[in-house]
């Protein structure tokens, strides 16, 4: 099996990245979008979205000519696709864009080309492709080599999670699995674990729910500490010197592109069958609506001693801490509350988010100095050593509040 040409349908967090790896590997790497942007990005060396190391490795791919871009399909050996599965109206799956792909693919694809899914898709969707490609190309019924081998990178740290995290191969017979695994032990490091198409779609969903539950507990807890005057981060953190507990940390909510939508894919197969996952889901979009309460009480308070409207500092604007992607950013929709009650004077401060409209961001230390109130709401680890001399809220346990 030789491949050569790989084809990356979506050059967005997860596409990009791939692409950009390929081509480090040696790969003549073809990257279709539906954005004149994003391509014109591409073609001329830069990477549109930041994640550590990115930015080097499309200049050198698309310098040393391995790396191009444009809105046509192009003949391959494979085609990756990494496109956006979200949610539509009624919280339902919305694979268009990985339909869409496969009709593309299905137009320019050589006979002997492997297709592969990475795009987190609901359990049934390998063999709706299958049909797909199959229905417009009937000369590639039976010979199709179809896989899905969904994506696992953390961003932040995407370039290095795709190459060392092991993954799963799943392909729609035999032939597909060892093709595709023939493909990802060119480039990955992990180990490949292959499976059918059906377990290797709900083993994605699967993952990303498990923490979504797993989150929502430490949602959960920092709530009822909170009633009951505990501080939740010293018992989380003591709970878990015993050798078979893990809690994870409280946020502020969760966001991203990933956790808060994949359980919805499982919810929406099964319906009532969910309890618990349905409300670790309704935990963790509760819990920037907590916040929000909180924070506008300590406002009242601070009104009433101050005799004006408090200065507010939000710190934080990202969905996860030392990133500036905002996507689904629980942090934002609590700047957003707030700004919306108009209680208080507010400004943001986030090293990694060049600024939101319409409101206001300062620097740290500005926000230090201006503040009545400090609201941490990401725990980026620039607040770690925040001087605590004025009022803190501290939703993330970056900060060490019990040695102030
Ligand atoms: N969060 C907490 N407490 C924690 C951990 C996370 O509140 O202890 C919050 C974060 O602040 C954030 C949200 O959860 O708002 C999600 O962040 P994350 O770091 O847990 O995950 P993502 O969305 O950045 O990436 C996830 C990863 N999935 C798992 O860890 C199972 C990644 O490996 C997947 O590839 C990615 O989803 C994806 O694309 O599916």
């Amino acid at each position: 099996m030789r491949f050569e040409r790989v084809s990356v349908i979506g050059l967005g967090y997860i596409g990009l990245p791939t692409a950009a790896v390929l081509a480090s590997k040696g790969y003549r790497v073809h990257g279709v979008d539906i954005s004149d942007s994003v391509i014109a990005d591409v073609n001329a060396g830069r990477a549109p979205l930041f994640e550590p190391e990115l930015d080097e490795l499309v200049a050198e791919a698309s310098g040393a000519g391995r790396l191009s871009a444009s809105h046509e399909y192009t003949a391959s050996d494979v085609y990756v696709i990494a496109v956006p599965t979200p949610l539509k109206a009624g919280f339902a799956p919305n694979v268009d864009a990985v339909l869409a792909a496969a009709e593309g693919i299905a137009e320019v694809a050589p006979r002997s080309a492997l297709v592969v899914i990475e795009s987190t898709s609901p359990v049934g969707t390998t063999e709706r492709v299958r049909a797909l490609i199959e229905q417009r190309r009937p000369d590639l019924a039976g010979a199709l080599r179809l896989a899905y081998c969904p994506e696992r990178a953390i961003p932040g740290q995407t370039i290095k999670e795709l190459v060392h995290n092991d993954r799963i191969i799943c392909g729609i017979d035999g032939q597909s699995v060892k093709t595709a695994l023939a493909f990802y032990g060119s480039f990955v490091k992990g180990q490949l674990w292959p499976t059918d198409c059906r377990i290797g779609e709900m083993v994605k969903l699967v993952e990303n729910t498990f923490r979504d539950v797993a989150i929502a507990f430490a949602n959960e807890l920092s709530i009822i500490c909170d009633h009951m005057d505990l501080d939740v981060c010293e018992v989380i953190e003591l709970a878990n010197r015993h050798p078979r507990v893990n809690i994870l940390q409280p946020g502020v909510g969760v966001g991203g592109h990933c956790i808060p939508v994949d359980p919805y894919f499982i919810m929406h197969s099964v319906g009532d069958l969910t309890h618990l996952i349905r409300t670790a889901r309704e935990v963790n979009r509760y819990k920037p609506h907590w916040v929000t309460a909180k924070v506008l009480e300590r406002v009242a308070l601070l009104a009433d001693t101050l005799g004006r409207q408090p200065i507010l500092a939000c710190l934080g604007a990202a969905y996860k801490p030392d990133t500036g992607d905002i996507r689904e950013s629980p942090a934002l929709e609590i700047v957003s509350n707030l700004a919306e009650r108009n209680a208080c004077d507010l400004v943001v401060v986030d090293p990694f988010v060049d600024g939101v409209p319409p409101y206001r961001f300062v620097d740290l230390n500005t926000a230090i100095a201006e503040a009545d109130l400090l609201v941490v709401l990401v725990g980026h680890t620039a607040f770690v050593e925040l001087p605590l001399q004025k009022p803190v809220m501290d939703f993330t346990c970056v900060l060490d509040t019990r040695n102030q």
